[in-house]
């Protein structure tokens, strides 16, 4: 088979965004648009690295899924590459591809997935390339995608190659002489095994099927017809033997059977109300791609992911992967509640602050210094991966309720009476128009860092807030020293309560305004978030006038 190269021109606008590419599905099946950042991530990578590479591919199932990864074959093999891992019928979790990239010491690898985003022909579509730790491509990378993409003149095909991904099985081919090997593996194998390697299957069987005690656990998990479906069918129904009825919509579907594939309490509304009305121990939820989790305890006691992260970091000797490998420190990033802060004060360990998006955990994790982390997006795992992991979240939650033999909800009410409990909440204004909303975001950093803006006070509903400081997040790599500026305008109190707020940078059109509210209490623990923090909500949305430049009197998502 022979090289073909193509003729192209730059599209504006291929820069990856907090986690990837991602684009409506017509944008991405213009003609040459997705060869085009196919060939820059390959470009952005030294070319004596990608002489003779492995690269893994694979994503969330979604609509153009397969077509992509069949391209990026093609692509892959005009450019060097020596072999390719590809998931069966182009299926691999996030957490997946992370835990492949690193048991085959690969390159890298190229996800298909626009994550929580909506699947469909008219709906969204995505490409992240991860880097050979099994991360997110740090920000160095993905800007250097993006210059690359500004000045593209052609990129590499080899057009006649067939490939058939619905089967597993190796595939050799004669590039110009050169060998190439396409070998399509089974999508769920390799990250069950590394579960069980982190988890005890054993204990857990016994405590989730019920043998020994004759009470199954009545749980709830829905993969949201997501990639986790068949993750989920192998690890809880044939490994840790829970009946049928547990696992719900574990078919994938290119649409997602036109759910929006985002765990919380909006769009994983069905699971809520399942088990608000019936009597499950827990349930959980998870993304299009696997990566993000929601856990409900009984009645659907809402787990904030911030406070979820705090209770695993207090019970990790519940896992038996942290007993192995030693506990290092924890982090979560900037706009997440500080409750893990408090466990790892109180177990002396490091705690990192870092801007949204997983990519900023990998560093620190691979120079030893985390081994737990999260966002308050949903996101929770651990440096077994370099992406956070929906199934692995659910396992360890999982293995906390067999440890501590507690519900979910006293669990909680526990973990608060020693630390004392941070509310949070946080409100999505969806798709918004972009102008106003960076005039707002501008208006906003004008005046919070102001000189005379720290010392100020604002009441609201008998509760008065004085500013001690505020400023848009700045993070340095303890690692690399690399710098990230304009990571999110924040207000900190001088009780520690917080309002921060940033524009999304996951959408694919329009502006996403993410509003997020965080107050610690030490004694007041059993409030309703909503309650506690309204005076906070409304302090936050006279200083940023949301209303009047949005538009909006609500926002689309609470969580
Ligand atoms: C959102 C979340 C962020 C998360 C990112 C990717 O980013 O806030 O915490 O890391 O999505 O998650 P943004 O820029 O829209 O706020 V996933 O599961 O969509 O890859
Ligand atoms: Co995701």
């Amino acid at each position: 088979l022979s090289v073909e190269t193509v003729q192209t021109t730059p599209y504006e606008g291929q820069k990856p965004g907090t986690s990837g590419l991602r684009k409506k599905v017509k944008v991405f099946t213009q003609p040459n648009y997705t060869e085009n950042f196919v060939q820059c991530i390959l470009d952005a990578n030294e070319a004596a690295a990608l002489n003779g590479s492995t690269l893994i591919v694979g994503g969330d199932g979604r609509y153009y899924c397969k077509e992509a990864a069949e391209l990026i074959v093609r692509i892959c093999a005009a450019n060097g590459v020596a072999k390719l891992l590809v998931g069966q019928n182009g299926i691999l979790s996030t957490p997946a591809v992370s835990s492949l990239i690193r048991h085959n010491k690969a390159l890298g690898g190229i996800v298909l997935t626009a994550s929580h985003n909506p699947g469909g022909p008219e709906n969204d579509f995505g490409i992240k390339f991860n880097c050979e730790n099994g991360g997110p491509a740090p920000d160095a990378f993905t800007n250097k995608i993006h210059q690359l993409s500004t000045i593209i003149k052609n990129y590499k095909l080899v057009r006649g190659l067939q490939i058939d991904i619905s089967k597993v099985g190796v595939s050799n081919y004669d590039i110009a002489g050169k060998p190439f090997v396409v070998e399509v593996i089974d999508s769920v194998a390799d990250y069950v095994q590394h579960m069980e390697e982190i988890f005890n299957f054993a204990k857990l069987r016994e405590f989730v099927s019920g043998k020994a005690t004759g009470k199954p656990l009545k749980m709830r998990i829905d993969s949201m017809n997501g990639v986790t479906g068949a993750y989920v069918r192998e690890i809880f129904l044939n490994r840790l033997g829970a009946a049928e009825a547990c696992v719900v919509h574990t078919t994938p579907q290119p649409d997602f059977g036109g759910l929006h594939p985002d765990p919380n309490l909006t769009y994983a509304k069905d699971l809520v109300d399942t088990v608000a009305k019936g009597d499950y121990d827990i349930g959980a939820a998870f993304d299009g791609d696997g990566d993000r989790n929601m856990i409900i305890g009984s009645k659907a006691f809402f787990v904030t992911p911030s406070d979820s992260l705090a209770v695993i970091a207090h019970y990790l000797e519940a896992i038996p992967y942290f007993q192995k490998n030693g506990v290092q420190g924890f982090a979560r990033s900037m706009p997440t509640a500080s409750a893990v802060d408090l466990v790892g004060k109180r177990l002396g360990k490091e705690v990192f602050e870092v801007p949204t998006g997983w990519k900023y955990f990998g560093n620190l994790m691979d120079a030893g210094r985390l081994c737990l982390c999260g966002e308050e997006s949903f996101g929770t795992g651990s440096n077994h991966i370099r992406e956070k992991d929906g199934i692995w979240a659910v396992l360890a939650w999982i293995s906390v309720m067999q440890h501590t033999g507690k519900s979910i909800e006293d669990i909680l009410k526990q973990h608060w009476s020693v630390y004392g409990r941070n509310y949070f909440t946080r409100y999505d204004y969806e798709e918004c128009d972009l102008e106003p909303c960076n005039e707002m975001m501008a208006t906003m950093e004008q005046n919070i860092t102001a000189a005379d803006f720290a010392g100020k006070s604002f009441t609201s509903g008998g509760k008065s807030y004085k500013v001690k400081e505020a400023d848009n997040f700045s993070y340095t790599d303890p690692v690399d020293k690399s710098v990230a500026t304009k990571q999110g305008l924040r207000i900190v109190f001088e009780d520690g309560s917080r309002i921060v707020m940033r524009l999304s940078g996951t959408g694919s059109s329009g502006a996403t305004v993410r509003l997020y509210i965080d107050s610690y209490e030490k004694e007041n623990v059993l409030g309703q978030a909503s309650v506690m923090l309204k005076p906070l909500i409304d302090i936050a949305l006279e200083i940023s006038q949301l209303p009047k430049f949005t538009g909006r009197s609500a926002p689309t998502v609470i969580t």
